[in-house]
C-alpha cells in the first residue's frame, strides 16, 4: 500500500524546536496564552493596539468595533489609510527600501528581481495609467492575469487609487468571467495576451474578448493587456491598450488615496452552496491588519526570510499571502509563474534550493501529487536538493492527511521545520486556526488552536457548545477585523449564509470540526454544505449541476457529489440523466467527454467532473428529492446501506454503477 493511501490518525506530537522557540515572535505556549487572554479580556483594546502598531493611518481611528448593525460589523471605521502605502511607501526611508520584494521565477526558469523601491515606482506608474483612463476610487477593476509581478502590481495599483479589484483565476472560462464582470460591475479589465504554464502558451486575452462579446458586459470601457509573450493578440480600437501604451509617459510617482477603513479593498468570488458564486467583499483596514499580523505570527517572519507561497493570486491565499501580507510585512518573497510538475516534479525543491527559500507554504494536493511522482521517479525526490535553508513549512486549502504531513515534515523539512496547518477561508481573510511555529506542539492532521482574538468553537445545531471529542459545526463567536463584510450586492444572502438565526449571531464557517479530548485541538472534518474541495479549490455542487443542465440539447437532469480522492482530496462525480436513450461503451465515453468540455467552457477546467455516470433516472425519495447520500455511497463505491425500498426504479442503481 502506498504511504498516502491510508488515512490513519497519527498520534505522535511534535514539539517546537528549542532554537526556533527562543527566537520566535510568539515564544512558547505561555506567550500565546497571554495574547489570547489579552484579546479575550478587552477585544477593543487588543485590536486597537494591534491596528495602531501594525498599520500606518492617514487619519487615526477613534472607534475600534462598531456593532450597531450586526452582522454588518465595522472596524476602525472613522480611520483612513491606503493599503498600497502600507505595503510599499511605509518601507521607503527604511533599510527595506532596497530589499528585494519579489523574486519572480518564470515558467521557463528565468528570474527577475524587484526591490521595494522599484515595486513602488511600478505600482505608481500603473496607478497613474489607470487614472489617465478615468478609473477612480470606488470603481471596480477585474484582473484576469497570470502569476507575474505585473499581476501583483495591478492589484496594488488599484488599491493605491481606491479602486476595488476583483481577481479572477486564469483557469476560469469566458462564461465565468462574464458572470463576474456583470455581478461586480467592472469598468476595466486587466489581463495578459497569454499565460505560460508548463511550457504551454495559453490564451487569456481571447477569453476576455469572448466574455466581453457576451451580453451584459457593457460596463467595461477599457482593457489593459500585458504582453507576456511576443505572440500578438487582437486589440479592439478605442477599448484595448497594451501595458506599453498604458504606462508610456506615466510618472512613477502617484500619491496614494486615503480611503475609509471600511472601503472595499476587493471582491473575490468563491463557491457557495447555491449555483451562483458569491462575491466576498473585504474591507481595507481590517483585512490588511490581519494579513500583516498573520505573516508575523503564523510564519514567525524575520527580516532575513525568503518567503514562498505557491498560491495563485486568483485565490484568497494569493491575495493575503502574495499580494498583500508579505509586502505589508516587508518580506522578500518568491512568485512563481508555472506549475509544480514542469519541467518535472522536482521543480518546487529545485526552486527552494535555488532561491534559498526559508518559509514554504503550499497545498496538500501539491504535496500528495509530488509524493506520488517521487515514488515512481527517484530523481524528483526532494532528497536530491539542498533544502536546508527551510525553517518553516505551511499547508493550506484542505485537510492534510497525516501521511502527507509526515512526508512533508520528513523529506522536505528534514524533521527540523514545523508544519503549520493553517485553516481559514476566503471569508476569514487570513488564518484563523493554526499552530504557531515557536509555540504550538504539532499533531499531524490538526490545525491545532485558534489565533489570539479568534473565538473559534464547535457547536451543535442550536448553537450549544459540544464537549471535546464530539464533532459539530465550526463557528467563530466574535467578530474579527478581517472577516467578510458582505456579499457584493447581496446583503441578505450574506446574513443567511454566514449568520443564520439559529446560531445566535455566530459566524458559520461551513465546515465540520472536532476538538480532541486531550489538548482541545481542532481537526477539520470537511464541509457541511454542498461545497466540494478539489485540489484545494472550492467548487459548489449546484454550480456544476447548473452548468450540466445548461446543456439543454443533451442533459435532462444532473446531480453532483464529491468522493474522496488520493491526490485531489475530493473528486467531482456527476450523475447525469440524458434526454436520449442510455448510452453504452464508446458512445457513453464520447458523451462524457462532451459534457466535460462543456463544463470547462461554462466554468473552467477545474470544474470538470472526474467521474460521469449515466442513468435513466436519479434515485429519489417519494417527495422527489434526490437521495444525495445514496449518490455519495455510489460515488465512493461503497455498499449501499440506505433504504432503497422507496425507489421507483431500483435498476437505475445498477446503471449508475458504471463510470465514464
Ligand atoms: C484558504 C482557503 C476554504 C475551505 C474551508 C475548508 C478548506 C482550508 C484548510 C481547510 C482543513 C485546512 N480548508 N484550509 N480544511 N484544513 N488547513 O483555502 O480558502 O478557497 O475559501 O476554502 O477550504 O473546507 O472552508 P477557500
Amino acid at each position: 500500500m502506498s504511504a498516502i493511501e491510508s488515512v490513519l490518525v497519527e498520534n505522535r506530537v511534535f514539539p517546537p524546536g528549542e532554537a526556533l522557540t527562543k527566537a520566535a515572535r510568539i515564544s512558547g505556549m505561555s506567550a500565546y496564552e497571554a495574547l489570547c487572554a489579552e484579546a479575550d479580556k478587552n477585544p477593543d483594546e487588543f485590536w486597537g493596539r494591534q491596528a495602531r502598531e501594525n498599520l500606518l493611518w492617514s487619519k487615526p481611528f477613534t472607534r475600534v468595533l462598531d456593532e450597531s448593525n450586526k452582522p454588518f460589523y465595522k472596524w476602525f471605521d472613522d480611520g483612513q489609510l491606503n493599503a498600497s502605502a502600507n505595503c510599499l511607501d511605509r518601507h521607503i526611508g527604511t533599510p527595506v527600501e532596497n530589499k528585494t520584494a519579489i523574486i519572480f521565477e518564470a515558467d521557463d526558469g528565468a528570474v527577475t528581481k524587484v526591490t521595494y523601491k522599484e515595486l513602488l515606482a511600478r505600482v505608481s506608474r500603473f496607478a497613474n495609467g489607470l487614472k489617465a483612463h478615468g478609473i477612480q476610487k470606488g470603481d471596480r477593476v477585474l484582473i484576469y492575469m497570470p502569476m507575474t509581478i505585473e499581476g501583483v502590481v495591478a492589484m496594488q495599483a488599484c488599491a493605491r487609487i481606491g479602486a476595488t479589484h476583483s481577481v479572477v483565476f486564469g483557469g476560469f472560462s469566458a462564461k465565468a468571467l462574464q458572470e463576474r464582470i456583470i455581478d461586480v460591475g467592472a469598468v476595466a479589465v486587466v489581463t495578459a495576451n497569454y499565460q505560460m504554464r508548463g511550457g504551454k502558451e495559453l490564451p487569456l486575452k481571447a477569453v476576455v474578448d469572448e466574455a466581453l462579446s457576451m451580453p451584459g458586459c457593457e460596463s467595461v470601457k477599457s482593457v489593459f493587456v500585458y504582453e507576456r509573450t511576443p505572440t500578438a493578440c487582437t486589440l479592439a480600437v478605442g477599448r484595448d491598450k497594451t501595458f506599453t501604451e498604458l504606462l508610456q509617459g506615466q510618472s512613477d510617482e502617484c500619491a496614494p488615496v486615503a480611503v475609509d477603513a471600511e472601503h472595499p479593498l476587493f471582491v473575490l468570488y468563491t463557491s457557495g452552496s447555491t449555483g451562483k458564486p458569491k462575491g466576498v467583499q473585504h474591507a481595507t483596514g481590517g483585512y490588511l491588519l490581519w494579513a500583516k499580523m498573520t505573516m508575523d505570527w503564523t510564519f514567525d517572519l524575520k527580516d532575513s526570510d525568503i518567503f514562498w507561497c505557491t498560491a495563485d493570486i486568483g485565490w484568497i491565499t494569493g491575495h493575503t499571502y502574495v499580494a498583500y501580507g508579505p509586502l505589508a510585512a516587508g518580506a522578500t518573497q518568491i512568485v512563481f509563474e508555472g506549475v509544480p510538475t514542469y519541467p518535472d516534479a522536482g521543480r518546487f525543491w529545485q526552486m527552494i534550493e535555488r532561491h534559498k527559500c526559508t518559509i514554504f507554504y503550499t497545498a496538500p494536493t501539491a504535496i500528495r501529487s509530488l509524493i506520488k511522482a517521487s515514488e515512481t521517479n527517484e530523481k524528483v525526490h526532494p532528497k536530491n536538493w539542498d533544502l536546508t535553508s527551510l525553517r518553516i513549512l505551511g499547508s493550506v486549502g484542505e485537510p492534510i492527511n497525516p501521511e502527507a504531513w509526515i512526508w512533508y515534515h520528513k523529506h522536505v523539512g528534514g524533521e527540523r521545520c514545523p508544519v503549520v496547518d493553517t485553516f481559514w477561508q476566503t471569508e476569514t481573510g487570513g488564518h484563523v486556526i493554526t499552530p504557531l511555529p515557536g509555540a504550538t506542539p504539532l499533531v499531524p492532521g490538526s490545525c491545532t488552536l485558534p489565533l489570539p482574538g479568534i473565538a473559534a468553537a464547535i457547536v451543535d445545531e442550536a448553537a450549544n457548545d459540544v464537549p471535546n471529542g464530539s464533532g459539530g459545526i465550526l463557528v467563530i463567536k466574535k467578530p474579527w477585523p478581517s472577516m467578510i463584510r458582505t456579499i457584493w450586492g447581496d446583503p441578505e444572502r450574506f446574513k443567511k449564509s454566514y449568520f443564520p438565526e439559529e446560531l445566535k449571531g455566530y459566524y458559520l464557517a461551513g465546515d465540520g470540526a472536532v476538538r480532541d479530548a486531550e489538548r482541545g485541538y481542532f481537526r477539520i472534518t470537511g464541509r457541511i454544505d454542498d461545497v466540494l474541495n478539489v485540489s484545494g479549490h472550492r467548487m459548489g455542487t449546484m454550480e456544476i449541476e447548473s452548468a450540466l443542465v445548461a446543456k439543454t440539447d443533451l442533459v435532462a437532469e444532473a446531480a453532483v457529489v464529491g468522493r474522496p480522492d488520493d491526490t485531489t482530496g475530493e473528486a467531482i462525480c456527476a450523475f447525469v440523466v440524458l434526454k436520449r436513450s442510455l448510452p453504452q461503451g464508446d458512445e457513453a465515453r464520447e458523451i462524457a467527454k462532451q459534457l466535460r468540455d462543456w463544463v470547462a467552457k461554462e466554468i473552467g477546467p477545474i470544474a470538470k467532473p472526474k467521474d460521469i455516470r449515466f442513468g435513466e433516472n436519479l434515485p429519489k425519495t417519494r417527495s422527489g428529492k434526490i437521495m444525495r447520500r445514496l449518490l455519495r455511497s455510489l460515488a465512493k463505491g461503497e455498499a449501499i446501506t440506505q433504504d432503497t425500498s422507496t425507489l421507483e426504479n431500483p435498476q437505475i442503481l445498477t446503471q449508475l454503477d458504471q463510470t465514464y
